[in-house]
Order: structure tokens, then C-alpha cells, then sequence
């Protein structure tokens, strides 16, 4: 098997001068024994490993998924594709252990049964609880990487069939900063850049984003310009010397440190230079955006050597980055999960618009702002309202709103829960756990690992008052603590849209029949509805649509006039060379590139999808404050001081414990653990130490070691290097699940078991970020 891309994940350079095309490289993976000229038919989709969401199509043979080659017509990955999409895409849906049949717990045990059977334990305990306790028995714990039409339709059972507030996605834990972020600056969430920024940019900022192994090939795109003639400098923020790093310091930026946890202190310190040094473009500033004075008196105390004492950065590094921005003519700034999963996630995400506002830099080539996402569907869980949100960026607090959602599924605006905001998953896991949620259903997600504190998440879906109802590709750590399992068809089992970060939307089409019993997560979502008797108004069902491209024609509906407008796009449009990006209508029928370059935003009081919050405590804007503050279209400037982290080191637990992710593997590995040369590249897992810290703990480059925090403990081996002094870093990929039984201790390497139970004031996106920890050497 060629698997060159393991060892070159990259692939080879096509550079290019400033404002030119990117050109094209058509990447290819086919099973061993499996050539081109063996392919029964290509299918086309997008990669489902990461949001990049590069398009592809699915090599199918004899009714199997052999292979994936990179779309060379699409505007995302001009043919690309990176190592988890080429060998991660395909191999699990043949896997032998791939869930068949519904399970049923008995006995304590999970045995083999028929739907008829699980169904009807389902609807039979849903119906008591709703009976005898109401909707706020039941939660929903989704993902993102189902597809829209799935999430439509959970949104639409679970708002409108049930009634519950109770539903979130996986998201949470993902990109709920990303939009939180969007909905406070501009007034709704969408992202205002495009990836062709990057063929435009003269500056790039990269926050808390390790794009080298989480967008490997938007990463690809990004080195065909710092490679060609007029390259960008590149602005890397991160505590580890990450390739983003070595590359901010290749093209003459500048790589800043700050300490783990310390972000806000550094934007706040990056604000005050823009302003101090007059890199403020006034004219944009007055016409377009409020709260200017506000957010200088916010950040005057923060000069740079203030930055230097807090986050541990040279003041003079804080003043090159500042001055590359400042002087920039199309700076372009991308932010992820060491900012989202920190402690004033929505804060510090809110900063690096300011700095756009500032100096007027958005919506124009080059100058942008991509807020990323992770996950490949992430996107559309916010849109469609599975997560928290509510549908087509509406606002839950907006009374008319909620009457147009009414209207679209022809149900009493009373039924729609909206008296307060709808709850997210940390706090429906405490409900749970004080057992007023007693149905909590969980699809496309792996809480039992991915969730921070392992052995309260363990300990509450272990829970016997806890119906616990898990649909999964595969038996995994969550679904073995379940009541129900129910098996899914996955990618390339089913047909569906997904939309990745720069509001690219593809269609992914059905390559081959699901496995056994496997239904898709549509078909069950319903099967659940019509079993339950879900009807509107009328008494017609409530869930009318039987096929995908029903419920996406439904969908669309609900989007006109908002935002986020599908209603230009059909599945026989979006079946042409390539994804096209929303809003797409009469307005824009080939879709639309950037957002906002008119310095127009969604921010009107009857538009907006949030009121707003305040960014330190979360307090919520009421509608009347935010109609006097008479946004009219602008965008606001928000601040916020620095506030430490929630667990600061001490004397027990002196170094600083932050968490994320490998090249080769993908979350809990549930695909990328079933791919031989990916699993390979990465079969362990292992902590990374500073080498002063291993030095003064007597720990040699790979000894095994104990890292242990409050709430437990890892024993892994030790990488040393990469990481600033005083920080820990943990991948979060691996849990107990080891079928080829390469893990030292498969029940000791899981990073979660040592973070906390704490989130954001304003995403309420939990903390994977920072924690205290000890290290201590155990073995050679
Ligand atoms: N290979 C691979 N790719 C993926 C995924 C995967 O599992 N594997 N998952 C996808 C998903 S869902 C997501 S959300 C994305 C995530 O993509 P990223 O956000 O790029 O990945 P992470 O490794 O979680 O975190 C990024 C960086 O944050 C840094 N960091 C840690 N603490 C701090 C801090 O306090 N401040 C700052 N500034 N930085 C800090 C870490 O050192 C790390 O390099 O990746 C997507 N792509
Ligand atoms: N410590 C720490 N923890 C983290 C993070 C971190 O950086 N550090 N990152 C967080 C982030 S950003 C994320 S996104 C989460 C990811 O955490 P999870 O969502 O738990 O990760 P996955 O392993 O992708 O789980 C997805 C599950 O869905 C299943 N699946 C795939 N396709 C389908 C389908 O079509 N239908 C159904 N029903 N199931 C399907 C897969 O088999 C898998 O079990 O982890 C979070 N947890
Ligand atoms: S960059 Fe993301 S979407 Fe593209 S091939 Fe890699 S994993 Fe798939
Ligand atoms: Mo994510």
C-alpha cells in the first residue's frame, strides 16, 4: 500500500505568487490490490474527517468503499486530500466489528436484538416519562458530523414533538465559542472570510490553532504562499513550537508563547498597541461599530510588558505581532481550540475581531476573519438548532422568531421551549446526574471519552435511573454504558448536505448499502417520531419527510430571509464541480464569498440571534438595553479584563495541563483506530514536557511517567521538547478501546480523566485547556 502521505503529510509544494489561483494536485487512495481501472463507479461526497470538508469521491467495488480521490474542480481542495481523509475515510465501514443489530441491555448485559424490540423500549420509556414527568425528562446529546437533514429533523422532534430545551450537540465541546463569538461581535453567527483569503492575505494569524495537523490541507494551501513570490508573514499563537511556529518564525513573524491559559492578557495587550500606535482606521470605526471607548479603557492597562508578566511572551514579541497586523494591508486571522477551550474562550475569540473592526479589515480579499470550526458537520448542527441554537440563527429570546419557526412546522409557538436558553450539555449532564434528565440520547458522540472529568461522565451514564440510548457506528467506551444501542449507517451510507468552515456546502451521496440492520440516523429520528404519534396543528405528523432531499427542501424554508440562506440551493446544483458557499438565493444564485463587506451586520435588534452577554460573568443582555444601544447594523467592540485560569498551579500540582490533538488520529479514533497506516503512525498515547521540567523530575525522552491532576491520573510515556516551560501537553485520543492491543495500559492513558468540570461564561464550551498536574517519573 503507497501511503506516502503519512510520512509527507503535506504533499508536494505548488507555489504561487500573491492573488493568484491555487493550483491543482489530484490526491488518491485505493485499497491494496485495488487500481483504478478495478473501480466500479465514484460517488461524490467531501471528507468527513475534519471541517476543512475537502471534496471528494468514494471508490466503490463490488459494493464496498475502496478508496477516495480529491475533487480537482472544488473550490475547497483543488483535488487535495491529506492523511486522514485519503487512508482514514474508508476503512471502518467494513470493519468486522461494526455495530449490526440493535442491542438491549438484559441482565446488566448488552444483548443482540431487533428494532422492533429497541424501538419499542424507546418510545415505551419516552412516552411514560413525557406521561408522567413532561419534556424536561428527556435530553439530547448530538454530534457534529451527522448531516443537516439529520439535525433538522432531531431539532424539529425535539422542539416541536417533545418540547424540550434540552438538546445540544457535541459542538458544545467544539465550536460553540466559534459561534458564540460570531453571534456577539456581528449579531449572528456565519463566518465572514473565505479560503481564498489565503491566496489574498499579506499577514496570517493563526490562534490557538495547530492547522499543520487539524486542517492538513488547508495547511498545504497555506505553504504554496509562505513558498511563493510575496509570501505572508505568519503570526503563530500557541505554547507549543508547533510547525505553525517554526513556520511564523521561517517567513519573519513571529511565534508568541503565552503561558497556558493566559490568552485574553495577550489580545487585551495587542488592542492597546493598535491603538496606541494609531493603527486604527477611525472613519470604519465610527460608521460601523459601537463600544469603541468601552473596549480602550478595557485594555489600556495592558501594555506589553503587562502582556510579558501574565503570559510569560517578550513585550517586544507583543510589539512585532502588533506591528505586523497594524501595518498589514490584508491581514487574515484563523482561531481555534486554544482559544475555545480556554477559560475566556468567547473573550479572547471576540478580541481578534476587535482587531479587524479596529482596522476595518473584513470582508475584503485577504482581510478576513475564519473563525474555524473542527468537526465536518459542526456547522450545520448550529444552523439547523440541534446544539443549543435556535433554527436558521434564530433567536430564542426574539417572540416573533419563535412564531416563524411556528408557522414552518405548524405548531403552537408555546410548544417550542424558549423560556429561557436552551440548556447546554454540561449542564444537562448535571441534570442527569441529579436525575431530572432520565432519557438522555446520544448520537455521532463518545462522551465517556471526549468529555472533560472521565469518571463523573462514566459514573452518571452508569446511572441505572439514567435511560441511556446510544446510536453508533460501533460499540465505543459511551455505548457500552448504554440501555440502547442502535446501529448507524455512516458516510458514504446514506446521502446528505455538510458545510464546512468558509460556509461551503456539499452534498454527500449514498456509495453503498449500511451493514446488517444499520439504518441512518434520519431514518431513525423518524422512525422515533412516528412511533411516538408526533403531529402539528392539524393532527397531520409532524415529521413529513421521508428522504433526505424532502427534509432539506423543508429546511431551506425555514432559512429564507435569515442569515444563513439555502434557499438558492438544490441537491441537483450542489451535484455540479464543487461546494458552493451561502447565503445562496435569487440574490446570490452562485453563492457569496465574503460577509459583510459592506460593514453591514446582522446586529439589529429584530435580526440578531442573541441579545448579547456580558463576556466576564455571561449575564445576558435584555432586549430592551440592546434596542437602546440602537446597533443598527453595526458591529460591536467587546472587551473584557484577564481573568486567571480556574486552577492555577501550587506546590502539589505545579505545571500547567493543556490537552488537543495528533495528526494521524482522529477524536476517539473510532475511524482513524481502524486504519492500519494511520493507527500505526500513532498507536499510544504520551505526554509532551518542557525539557527543564523533565530534567528536574530525573525523566529521560520516552520514560513512562504519572501525570496526575485533582481529578485523576495517565501513565503514558514522555515526549520532551516541544512544549514551553511549565506546561503539559496530553493527546485526548485515546480511551480504553484497543483491538490490536498496542497500549501499555489502555485503562490509564485517557487525558480526560484529569480535566474539570467548567466552561466558558458565554459559549458554555467546557475548559480542555487548563488544569493543574504533577508529573512524576515510573519506569525506563
Ligand atoms: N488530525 C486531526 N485533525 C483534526 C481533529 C483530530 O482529532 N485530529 N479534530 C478536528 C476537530 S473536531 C477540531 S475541533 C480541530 C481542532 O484543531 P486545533 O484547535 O488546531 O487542535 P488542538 O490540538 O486541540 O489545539 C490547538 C493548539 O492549541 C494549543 N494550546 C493549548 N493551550 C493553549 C492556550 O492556553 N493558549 C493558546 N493560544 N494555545 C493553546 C495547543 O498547543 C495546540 O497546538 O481539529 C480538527 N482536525
Ligand atoms: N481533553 C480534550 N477533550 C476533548 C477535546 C480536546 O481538545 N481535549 N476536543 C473536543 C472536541 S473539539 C471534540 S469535536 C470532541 C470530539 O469527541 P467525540 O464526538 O466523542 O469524538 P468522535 O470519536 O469523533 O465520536 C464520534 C462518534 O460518532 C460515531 N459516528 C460517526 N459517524 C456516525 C454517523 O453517521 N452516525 C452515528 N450515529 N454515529 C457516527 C463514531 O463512531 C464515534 O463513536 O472531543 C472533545 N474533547
Ligand atoms: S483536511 Fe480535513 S477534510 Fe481535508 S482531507 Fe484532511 S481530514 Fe479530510
Ligand atoms: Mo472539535
Amino acid at each position: 500500500m503507497t501511503t506516502e502521505r503519512i510520512d509527507d503529510v503535506w504533499g508536494a509544494r505548488t507555489p504561487h505568487p500573491r492573488a493568484t489561483a491555487w493550483p491543482t494536485r489530484v490526491d488518491l487512495h485505493l485499497e491494496d490490490g485495488v487500481s483504478e481501472a478495478d473501480v466500479d463507479r465514484w460517488v461524490q461526497s467531501a471528507c468527513l474527517l475534519c471541517s476543512n470538508g475537502c471534496g471528494c469521491d468514494i471508490a466503490v467495488k463490488d459494493g464496498r468503499m475502496v478508496g477516495v480521490r480529491g475533487r480537482e474542480t472544488d473550490r475547497v481542495n483543488h483535488g487535495r486530500l491529506g492523511p486522514k481523509g485519503l487512508y482514514g475515510s474508508t476503512p471502518w465501514a467494513s470493519s468486522p466489528d461494526r455495530l449490526t443489530r440493535p442491542l438491549v441491555r438484559e441482565g446488566g448485559r448488552l444483548v443482540e436484538t431487533d428494532w422492533d424490540t429497541a424501538m419499542g423500549r424507546i418510545v415505551e420509556r419516552s412516552r411514560q416519562l413525557l406521561d408522567e414527568e413532561g419534556p424536561l425528562t428527556h435530553g439530547f446529546y448530538t454530534s457534529g458530523q451527522l448531516f443537516l437533514e439529520e439535525y433538522y429533523v432531531q431539532a424539529v422532534v425535539g422542539k416541536a414533538g417533545i418540547g424540550t430545551p434540552h438538546m445540544d450537540g457535541n459542538t458544545r465541546l467544539c465550536t460553540a465559542t466559534s459561534a458564540a463569538a460570531f453571534k456577539e461581535s456581528f449579531g449572528a453567527d456565519g463566518q465572514p472570510g473565505s479560503y481564498e483569503d489565503i491566496e489574498h492575505c499579506d499577514a496570517l494569524f493563526l490562534y490557538g490553532h495547530n492547522m499543520a495537523e487539524t486542517q492538513t490541507v488547508l495547511w498545504s494551501r497555506v505553504l504554496d504562499r509562505t513558498h511563493g513570490d510575496d509570501p505572508p508573514r505568519v503570526v503563530c499563537v500557541d505554547p507549543r513550537r508547533t510547525t505553525v511556529a517554526a513556520e511564523a518564525e521561517r517567513t519573519g513573524g513571529v511565534h508568541l508563547r503565552p503561558r497556558v491559559g493566559t490568552n485574553q492578557a495577550l489580545m487585551n495587550a495587542l488592542t492597546r498597541e493598535l491603538m496606541e500606535n494609531g493603527w486604527v482606521d477611525e472613519a470604519y470605526v465610527a460608521t460601523h461599530t459601537i463600544g469603541f471607548d468601552d473596549l480602550r479603557s478595557v485594555v489600556a492597562p495592558y501594555t506589553p510588558e503587562e502582556a510579558e508578566r501574565v503570559c510569560g511572551v517578550p513585550a517586544d514579541d507583543v510589539r512585532r505581532a502588533a506591528r505586523i497586523f497594524g501595518e498589514a494591508e490584508a491581514p487574515l486571522s484563523t482561531v481555534l481550540q486554544g482559544f475555545y477551550q480556554s477559560h475566556q474562550a468567547t473573550a479572547a475569540s471576540v478580541a481578534v475581531h476587535n482587531l479587524h473592526l479596529l482596522r476595518g479589515m473584513i470582508g475584503r480579499p485577504g482581510a478576513g476573519v475564519l473563525q474555524m470550526n473542527g468537526q465536518p458537520t459542526a456547522q450545520n448542527n448550529r444552523e439547523c438548532g440541534a446544539d443549543g441554537d435556535l433554527t436558521g440563527f434564530r433567536n430564542w429570546d426574539n417572540p416573533e422568531h419563535v412564531r416563524q419557526l411556528a408557522d414552518q412546522w405548524n405548531v403552537d409557538p408555546m410548544t417550542i421551549p424558549h423560556w429561557a436558553p436552551p440548556t447546554h450539555v454540561m449542564q444537562m449532564f448535571s441534570y442527569a446526574e441529579a436525575g431530572s434528565i432520565e432519557l438522555l440520547w446520544i448520537s455521532a458522540t463518545n462522551p465517556a471519552v471526549s468529555m472533560p472529568e472521565s469518571a463523573r461522565i462514566r459514573r452518571i451514564l452508569s446511572k441505572p435511573e439514567v435511560f441511556v440510548i446510544v446510536q453508533d457506528l460501533f460499540l465505543t467506551e459511551t455505548a457500552e454504558l448504554a440501555d440502547v444501542v442502535l446501529p448507524a449507517a455512516g458516510w458514504g451510507e446514506k446521502t446528505g448536505c455538510f458545510t464546512n468552515v468558509d460556509r461551503t456546502v456539499h452534498l454527500s451521496e449514498q456509495a453503498v448499502d449500511p451493514p446488517g440492520e444499520a439504518r441512518s440516523d434520519l431514518d431513525i429520528f423518524v422512525a422515533y417520531a412516528d412511533a411516538m404519534g408526533f403531529v402539528d396543528r392539524d393532527g397531520a405528523p409532524l415529521v413529513k419527510w421521508r428522504t433526505p432531499e424532502q427534509v432539506f427542501e423543508a429546511w431551506k424554508e425555514s432559512t429564507r430571509g435569515r442569515p444563513v440562506d439555502y434557499t438558492g440551493l438544490t441537491y441537483a446544483k450542489l451535484r455540479g464541480p464543487s461546494g458552493i458557499q451561502w447565503p445562496v438565493n435569487e440574490e446570490h444564485p452562485d453563492g457569496t464569498a465574503r460577509l459583510y463587506a459592506d460593514g453591514v451586520f446582522p446586529s439589529d435588534t429584530d435580526v440578531c440571534e442573541t441579545y448579547g452577554h456580558d463576556l466576564v460573568t455571561g449575564a445576558t443582555v435584555t432586549e430592551q438595553e440592546h434596542r437602546a444601544l440602537a446597533p443598527g447594523g453595526r458591529a460591536f467592540l467587546k472587551g473584557a479584563p484577564y481573568l486567571p485560569p480556574h486552577e492555577e498551579p501550587d506546590d502539589a500540582y505545579p505545571l500547567r495541563y493543556t490537552t488537543g490533538r495528533s495528526v494521524y488520529q482522529f477524536h476517539t479514533r473510532t475511524k482513524t483506530g481502524r486504519s492500519r497506516p494511520l493507527d500505526d503512525a500513532a498507536p499510544d498515547a504520551w505526554v509532551e514536557l518542557a525539557a527543564a521540567d523533565a530534567e528536574a523530575r530525573g525523566i529521560a525522552d520516552g520514560d513512562r511517567v504519572r501525570v496526575e491532576s485533582p481529578r485523576g491520573a495517565i501513565e503514558v510515556r514522555a515526549r520532551i521538547g516541544r512544549v514551553m516551560e511549565g506546561a503539559v501537553f496530553a493527546p485526548f485520543h485515546y480511551g480504553h478501546w484497543d483491538p490490536a492491543g498496542t497500549a501499555e495500559d489502555a485503562d490509564a492513558r485517557q487525558a480526560n480523566e484529569l480535566t474539570m468540570t467548567v466552561w466558558d461564561p458565554v459559549s458554555k464550551q467546557p475548559v480542555f485547556k487548563t488544569a493543574a498536574c504533577q508529573v512524576t517519573r515510573i519506569g525506563g
